[in-house]
């Protein structure tokens, strides 16, 4: 096992990665930007060192700082989190040419993930159904293009291979529309990612978003971890994410993710990882596979014990996994809220100090947060400041711990979405389950009439 580890992010899932190596006896190195020095998680790690002014492309983008922060504390790996650096493989290239371990897969399976025309193909090789579209990118000839998107059937939606999590995508209803689309998203994808190749999908009205957790080691062992909802979102911003996923028959889950597992261990992938579906009349349709670390991973940390983070690190120290599918037992139901700081109308980021930070407890609950009284927010970075968990043995005891949890819970001195949590625990569709990946903005709009 490592004797040093650096941490490549901050916030509440800096703290989550020190945990962890505090579990398995390793010493931490946290990398911080000026804005996050007094944080206390950073006082916390065995060792901190500053990489840059608060701006992310100055500190937690810095990949020469962060690089040399590894060499002057003796680090041997690094983790990235998610966000920031942990899904961009020419990073991952950096780290290990440096001689240091990279917490998560192997360069050319971010790389073929990044790309979602490639992911999308290398699955459908792997025998995951995908979204039914076009094969692999779409051509300059028009002809070709409007040919593709009649045998697919209207609406379509033409989506940026570099994109992915809601960038660079654009849904047509009619043949008209559809040329002016694929040029008009082309020239977006050719700016924001410096890679104009498009693809076409059949556009699915109304569906859920359920992922598949997987963990697979250097030596092709792959386990699945049930899955995650993750359909209440708002502007591709997840809020509320459970498992397992409400009404949803465990066969059919069962066979997604044995199908996921088989497709890593095709391709060699390594690490933690996340196949995101899209779930429509019954059918599960692969969009994007994450590489990273997840948010909501403490979800599935629940459900079936496993700690996700340290399990990360053992395989990249070239552990074994110590379990097989057999052994993932998936028992009770847990929920997530993230809390946010940020106006609980306008949806806009409310940095700022903490002057009251009273986090709830009890049995069944998790807080994962490195928030405290005194805290201050900054306000260059994500507005996330907690993730309550309730976990129960039936989704019903879930949702009931959550209420409690929402109502002790209090936060001063900033807005928060507390009170959207709370109003969402008693939402009658939430509360029966299933609801689309629309529900929330549609409830929203509907609220402000
Ligand atoms: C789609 C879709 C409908 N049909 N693809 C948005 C994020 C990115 N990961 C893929 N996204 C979508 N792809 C087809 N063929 C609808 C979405 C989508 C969405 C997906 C997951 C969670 C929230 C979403 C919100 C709006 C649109």
């Amino acid at each position: 096992m490592f004797e040093k580890l650096l941490i490549a992010n901050r916030g509440e899932i800096a703290l989550r990665i020190q945990r962890a190596c505090r579990e398995l006896g390793i010493k931490t190195v946290v990398v911080h930007s000026q804005a996050d020095t007094e944080a206390k998680y950073v006082k916390l790690a065995d060792e901190s060192v500053c990489i840059g002014p608060p701006p992310s492309r100055d500190s937690y983008l810095n990949v020469p700082a962060i690089i040399s922060a590894a060499e002057v504390s003796d680090a041997e790996a690094i983790h990235p989190g998610y966000g920031f650096l942990s899904e961009n493989a020419d990073f991952a290239e950096r780290v290990e040419k440096s001689g240091f371990v990279f917490i998560g897969p192997r360069p050319e399976s971010i790389r073929l993930m990044g790309d979602k025309v490639s992911a999308k193909e290398a699955m459908t090789k792997a025998g995951v159904p995908v979204v039914p579209g076009s094969e692999g990118a779409l051509p300059d000839d028009p002809k070709e293009v409007l040919r593709i998107a009649r045998a697919v059937g209207y609406p379509v939606i033409v989506k940026a291979a570099g994109g992915g999590g809601g960038r660079g995508m654009r849904v047509v209803h009619t043949e008209a529309a559809l040329l002016n689309a694929v040029t008009m998203t082309r020239a977006e994808a050719q700016a924001a990612f410096n890679n104009p190749s498009v693809y076409l999908e059949k556009f699915l009205e109304n569906p859920r978003h359920v992922e598949i957790q997987v963990l697979a080691d250097e030596y092709r062992n792959v386990v699945y971890l049930g899955e995650r909802d993750c359909s209440m979102q708002r502007r591709h911003q997840k809020i509320i994410e459970e498992g397992p996923a409400p009404g949803i028959a465990r066969r059919l889950l069962e066979r997604i993710g044995a199908r996921c597992a088989e497709a890593c261990r095709k391709i060699g992938y390594r690490g933690a990882g996340t196949f995101e579906f899209l779930f429509e009349n019954g059918e599960f349709y692969f969009i994007e596979m994450n590489t990273r670390v997840q948010v909501e991973h403490p979800v599935t940390e629940l459900i079936t014990g496993i700690d996700i983070v340290q399990e990360q690190i053992r395989i990249a120290a070239g552990e074994k996994l110590r379990f097989r599918q057999r052994d993932i037992v998936i028992k009770g139901h847990a929920i997530e809220c993230r809390i946010n700081a940020e106006d609980p109308y306008r949806f806009t980021p409310s940095p700022g100090r903490i002057t009251h930070w009273h986090p709830p407890g009890g049995p069944g609950i998790r807080v994962d947060s490195h928030a405290y009284t005194n805290y201050f927010v900054p306000p260059n970075y994500d507005s996330m400041i907690a993730k309550v968990l309730a976990y129960g043995d039936t989704r019903e005891q879930a949702i009931r711990r959550m209420r409690i949890a929402l109502s002790e819970m209090a936060v001063e001195g900033i807005q928060t979405n507390l009170a959207l949590h709370r109003e969402l625990l008693a939402d009658a569709r939430f509360v029966t389950g299933g609801t689309s990946i629309h529900y929330l903005e549609q409830k929203l709009t509907l609220r402000g009439a």
